[in-house]
């Protein structure tokens, strides 16, 4: 690469560059660790984006209407860092960047949103991020359809790598984007044919262009280290009616010895080579010094989007009073005051009503009355509609002839679905959920462990939640997902017992702030437990008395979902041979952990002996069936130790023994 000649032809451009390189090889240098190349390669399109083309504005980084930037290819996290400093993002002086990766500062190795205001979303997790843009994309187009392109109208552009489009979340990406034609997403692909391993070539030879093609993209393939040519793109892909993708040729650590090398990848910390680097772009100054000159030029960046904000402001005190709150209302994820009202009027007539009733059914029965009074809800389902039940009438189906609408057909991409679901919800103004069978938490795990881990409220509607689904079989009947997603942090498994915690549970879900919701729910018909109507939301306990023991408290049965019908069942038969026994309904373990210890011991007091059941495996319940400081000494699990089997479910409650006879038992053998 000539660089003399790049540096010749755009000189403020290229010093403007420069500056994100040598931040980039100054900040890896100090944290002694990192990956220096992305950036370094993908420096001369961040600029040129956000000179001519990002409307943002660092003093308001939260402005509804900004432009979104996404690093997919998250290891490139400097990029972003640089690009924040340097535009004049509060949250990211100098001294965030001469601490990178280091404790307590913003700039974690990959960006993690919510350390700091500017990152959209946290990236790392290769693929994760082009998946997550189709999100706002989708979120962007109904709000532009509802509110109009005065209030809503941006794009969200997405730099993603050969990593990003290796990982098979891409296709279903890019396959859910091509076909709904989100015409405002952007995405620059790092073209630079190198990954950790080496060459590209060595494990893949797939004509990306093609690929992006193929599922109706608009595709373009450039110097990525030609301004004109990347501007002439952006340019381009903003008019066309489809998304657009700019295959980006790039030299990875453009100007360092690593260049084009896998070396040049990681951490380029080599003091000889970093010095040698910098005069290759005639970059002057220790590490960490930028000019005032090109600072400043970085923050006139900004001018266009501070005035397109300022612009936006006086549209959007044209709207009505009410409007405009409501439009606050959305953005800020505010449950609407109905809610409350709505869910205890559900509660009090489904308990009256006490039908037997599947949990998937009833949670179709609450999105009913949700639904018309939250219109920030955006449902969907991969491919299951009619048997996760996430459909209601009012919503309408979100295609490229109704943005209006606020039902995705997913298709069957359930990772791809759980992506865009944190991508929506991170855009802010709407709220989204999304069904699949338990079974295939699996292959949206990916999603949800982000989701759980950036504070994405998203909610998962998961049915078909155990050997209860019958004649399918082993590979659809969910045994350690329960476990499995109880272990994972900052996430709230709901599985309710019958209608009414069904209710309480999504009032929960849509009232979250921070945390993500799995209901996991039956497909067979279950009775009504709670036929005695609480305003109280008794699953916000977690975990609570549902049935008490009558005389001597000698057993505490603990159960969750359908087997809270088989507690019931045991119960009855133990009070029968004079053993009192508790019913402990456990909708939600880790709320019921959240709960003081005065009001855990209430629920499960330390005498009696425990038996807990579950049609899952016993990992999650150790806590519970011991109590803290092993309270309880005698307790036993019933439930599952290995895959289910297909079957009417009947017969497999039988044979797996989890009947109220096996708990009763169980239950005995502990006395
Ligand atoms: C899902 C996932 N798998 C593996 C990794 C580890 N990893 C980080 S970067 C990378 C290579 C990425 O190659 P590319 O996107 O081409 O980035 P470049 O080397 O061009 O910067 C790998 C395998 C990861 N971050 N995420
Ligand atoms: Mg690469």
């Amino acid at each position: 690469m000539d660089l003399n000649a790049l540096r010749t032809a755009h000189p403020d451009h290229w010093m403007m560059a420069a500056a994100i390189r040598a931040l980039t090889l100054d900040a890896v240098a100090a944290a002694n660790s990192g990956h220096s190349g992305m950036p370094m390669g993908m420096a001369d399109v961040a600029t040129v984006l956000f000179r001519n083309h990002m409307n943002f504005d660092p003093a308001a980084p939260h402005w509804p209407d900004r432009d979104r930037f996404i690093l997919s290819a998250g290891h490139g996290s400097m990029l972003l860092y640089s690009l924040l400093h340097l535009t004049g993002y509060q949250d990211f002086d100098i001294d965030q960047i001469r601490n990178f990766r280091q404790w307590g500062y913003r700039t974690a190795g990959h960006p993690e949103y919510g350390h700091g205001k500017g990152i959209e979303v946290t990236t790392g997790p290769l693929g994760q991020g082009i998946a997550n843009s189709v999100g706002f994309a989708i979120a962007e187009e109904i709000q532009r359809a509802t509110w109009g392109a005065a209030i809503v109208d941006h794009h969200t552009y997405v730099m993603a790598g050969d990593g990003c489009l290796m990982e098979g979340i891409s296709q279903e990406a890019i396959g859910l984007a091509g076909m709904q034609k989100l015409s405002h997403l952007i995405v620059f692909f790092d073209n630079n044919d190198i990954t950790i391993d080496g060459h590209v070539g060595m494990a893949d030879i797939t004509d990306q262009p093609a690929r992006f093609a193929a599922s109706g993209w608009h595709v373009q393939s450039i110097d990525g280290h030609n301004p004109d040519e990347i501007d002439a793109a952006i340019t381009a892909a903003k008019a066309d009616p489809r998304p657009s993708m700019i295959a980006c040729k790039t030299h990875i650590a453009l100007g360092h010895a690593a260049q084009d090398t896998a070396k040049g990848h990681g951490a380029l910390t080599d003091a000889t080579q970093l010095q040698a680097a910098k005069d290759g772009y005639a970059w002057i100054g220790g590490a960490f010094d930028i000019s005032a000159e090109i600072k400043s030029q970085w923050e006139a960046t900004a001018a266009r989007g501070k005035a397109a904000h300022a612009a936006w402001h006086e549209r959007f005190q044209k709207l009505s009073d009410a409007k405009q709150a409501e439009f606050h209302r959305q953005q800020h994820g505010e449950a609407p005051k109905k809610l409350a009202a709505t869910i205890r009027a559900f509660k009090k007539q489904a308990s009256e009503a006490g039908k037997s009733i599947a949990t998937r059914k009833s949670s179709e029965n609450v999105l009913e009355v949700i639904n018309p009074i939250m219109q920030e809800t955006v449902g969907g389902s991969a491919d299951l509609t009619g048997s996760n039940n996430t459909k209601t009438p009012d919503m309408g189906v979100f295609g490229p002839d109704n943005r209006k609408g606020r039902y995705i057909h997913y298709g069957i991409r359930e990772h791809g679905m759980a992506a865009a679901m944190n991508g929506i919800t991170l855009h802010g103004g709407a709220r989204a959920y999304g069904g699949t069978f338990m079974c295939f938490t699996d292959y949206a795990r990916g999603a949800m462990r982000l989701s759980a881990l950036m504070g994405v409220p998203a909610v998962y509607v998961m049915t078909h939640d155990s050997i209860g689904l019958g004649e399918d079989g082993p590979t659809h009947q969910p045994v350690e997902h329960l476990s499995m997603l109880r272990a994972t942090p900052n996430t709230h498994v709901f599985r309710p017992a019958d209608s009414v915690e069904t209710a309480e549970a999504w009032e929960l879900a849509l009232t979250s702030d921070t945390t993500p919701s799995v209901l996991a729910l039956s497909r067979q018909n279950l009775p009504t437990v709670r036929t005695t109507h609480t305003n109280k939301n008794m699953t916000a306990q977690g975990g609570y008395v549902l049935a008490d023991a009558e005389g001597k408290r000698q057993v505490i049965l603990i159960a969750t979902g359908s087997e809270v019908e088989v507690a019931m069942a045991a119960r009855e038969a133990l009070q029968k041979d004079g053993i009192g026994t508790r019913v402990v309904s456990m909708p939600c373990m880790e709320l019921f952990m959240q709960q003081d210890e005065a009001t855990r011991r209430k629920v499960l007091p330390a005498g009696p002996v425990r038996v807990a059941v579950e049609a899952g495996v016993r990992q999650s319940w150790d806590m519970i069936l011991m109590g803290e400081r092993g309270a309880a000494k005698k307790s036993a699990f019933v439930g599952m130790t290995g895959f289910g089997a297909s079957a009417p479910a009947e017969v497999l409650f039988e044979k797996f023994g989890i009947t109220a006879t096996k708990v009763a038992e169980a239950a005995k053998a502990l006395l």
